[in-house]
């Protein structure tokens, strides 16, 4: 398991320039995510986030942050997100149910297929975005917690590298670009869980001053944008939450 620390930003015009003469591009992908929760929004309204990205999993929980930033308020820790990811299928299923099953009360999951609250197709299918036909037997993990896909998106990402051993080695900038039409670039770290993100904190800092990122508001994801658009009674809830 590992955390990953991240500093999002707005993507000015030049940035791609900038970064290309100080930074190794290190590629270019496009990929689909699908985000998946209960119909009650169980896992987001917890700050935890399901994703299915070209068939692989992974699982974004909330670090508990105070202890490993040293207790620093720095501007920059502000402006940072930290979130656990595991990315191995039977232990992302594990804390899922965990959770799901917390908040049930262990009855939803007892209850037949034909109960749950899931939208269904005439024939009794659930409908979830994206997934075409009724799961297969290797997402019935899915049918059985009532995880439906709540959303949908693919982001052309061109990210970029710092060479050497200084300040910025393992640092990543990724500059996004959503297919409902919103880009942002974000500085990630990735460190590995129970050490320290002091040092992850400083190389962000260090990397958005060489940027010259000025700003010092929390930049929306896009997440925040695709919900804000198409899930609005969602993005509600997860703003009253104080999770978005
Ligand atoms: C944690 C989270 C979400 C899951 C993924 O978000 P993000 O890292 O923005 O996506 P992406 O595509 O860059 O993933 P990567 O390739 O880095 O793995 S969606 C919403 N959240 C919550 C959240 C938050 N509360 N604050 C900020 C700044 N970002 C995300």
């Amino acid at each position: 398991m590992s955390v990953e620390v991240e500093r999002k930003f707005v993507c000015e015009p030049g940035i791609q320039k900038q970064l290309e003469e100080m930074a190794v591009c290190i590629g270019q992908k496009q990929f689909k995510d699908q985000y998946f929760d209960t119909p009650d929004f169980h896992l987001t309204l917890r700050d935890i986030w399901l994703r299915c990205r070209q068939g692989s999993w992974e699982l974004k929980c909330p670090t508990d942050t105070k202890g490993g930033d040293g207790g620093r308020d720095s501007q920059t820790a502000e402006l940072c997100s930290r979130y656990k990811e595991i990315s191995n299928l039977p232990q992302i299923q594990l804390k899922v149910r965990e959770v799901v099953k917390a908040g049930n009360g262990d009855q939803k999951t007892e209850r037949s297929h034909a109960d749950q609250t899931y939208p269904v197709d005439n024939q009794d299918r659930p409908i979830t975005k994206g997934a075409e036909s009724f799961p297969t037997n290797k997402d019935s993990w899915l049918v059985e917690l009532s995880l439906v896909c709540f959303a949908e998106f693919t982001t052309q990402r061109c990210s970029f590298t710092f060479e050497g051993a200084g300040e910025e080695s393992g640092v990543r900038v990724d500059l996004d670009q959503a297919d409902f039409g919103y880009c942002v670039g974000e500085i990630e770290v990735i460190v590995p869980e129970g050490e320290e993100i002091h040092t992850a904190l400083m190389k962000i800092e260090k990397t958005a001053l060489r940027l010259g990122l000025s700003g010092n508001q929390r930049v929306q994801g896009k997440m925040d944008v695709y919900l804000q658009r198409h899930c609005p009674e969602h993005y509600k809830k997860l703003l009253s939450a104080h999770i978005l």
